[in-house]
């Protein structure tokens, strides 16, 4: 692992094993979503064509699953370090990707709410957008009833996430913070969706340290410099006292 001295700039991805702790559904785990509804019925264009009530109401209870739930200690010790890597401080940038499109990055961090560096990738349950006119809302309510559009009126809103086969969002921001990272971290993904299974390899070809916290070894494991298995919530806090320390 690379000495903690020379590290400025840092990426982090993460994948539904960080909010699995916080009592959220993984995909690909006993019990998880993909094991209760079929990929291709609920997580893709066409799916929604062929049922969109069915797409709506998958994604209506999660959204309001989320009012039950809270961050563990994983979310916090990153929005600690959200909050304390700061270039202005002698420290550097710091990038949180996230694939999940719960909201708990962000509820972890409310004191720090102007400095969140998260990105979602694929997306976010609370943001809904219009099939008409193209807009983003907010979103905090169902969707399955077809509410119209707080901007062109239309019936046409959808959960404004990435589904399969669908270009994740921000691309370009994630790839620059790559070339520009000095360590990678990847944390509670299984490393089975593209392209954010890539990133470790592109981070490796770009020379850039890479640390892979994870309760189980993933189908990335072995790219990584360094992977330690464990659950996030106490992985995670070790880790981010390592880089702060
Ligand atoms: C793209 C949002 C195309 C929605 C998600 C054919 C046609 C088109 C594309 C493809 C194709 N074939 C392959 C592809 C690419 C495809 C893909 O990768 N398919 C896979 C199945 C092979 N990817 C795409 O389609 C992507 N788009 O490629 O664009 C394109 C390219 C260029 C130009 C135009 C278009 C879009 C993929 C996004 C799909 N949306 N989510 C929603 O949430 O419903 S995917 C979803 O699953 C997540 O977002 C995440 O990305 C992915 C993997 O989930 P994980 O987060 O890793 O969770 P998982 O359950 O798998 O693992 C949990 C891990 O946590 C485990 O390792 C476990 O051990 C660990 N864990 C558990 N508990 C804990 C823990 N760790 C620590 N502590 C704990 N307590």
């Amino acid at each position: 692992m690379q000495a903690m001295a020379e590290i400025r700039n840092i990426v982090i991805l993460t994948g539904a094993g960080i909010s699995a702790e916080s009592g959220i559904d993984t995909f690909r785990d006993a019990g998880g979503l993909w094991e209760q509804h079929r990929v291709e019925d609920v997580a893709t264009p066409e799916g929604f064509a062929r049922d969109p009530a069915l797409v709506l109401r998958f994604y209506d209870l999660r959204r309001e699953a989320l009012g039950r739930v809270v961050p563990n200690a994983a979310h916090a010790a990153l929005a600690r370090l959200d909050a304390e890597w700061q270039p202005e401080n002698g420290r550097g940038d710091l990038l949180i990707v996230t694939q999940n499109v719960d909201d708990l990055h962000e509820r972890a961090g409310a004191p720090y709410q102007t400095r969140s560096r998260v990105l979602h990738m694929h997306g976010e349950l609370k943001s809904a957008l219009c099939l008409a006119c193209g807009t983003r809302s907010r979103w905090d309510a169902p969707l399955a009833d077809r509410p119209p559009c707080p901007v062109c009126r239309a019936p046409m809103l959808r959960p404004d996430v990435v589904w399969f086969g669908e270009m994740p969002y921000q691309m370009d921001r994630v790839y620059a913070a790559l070339r520009q990272a000095d360590l990678f971290v990847s944390i509670g993904t299984s490393g089975a969706v593209y392209p954010a299974a890539d990133f470790v390899r592109d981070a490796r070809e770009m020379g850039v340290a890479t640390l892979e916290l994870n309760l189980e070894r993933s189908e990335g494991s072995l790219w990584f410099h360094e992977s330690r298995q464990g659950r996030a919530g106490d992985l995670v806090p070790a880790w981010v006292e390592e880089v702060l320390g």
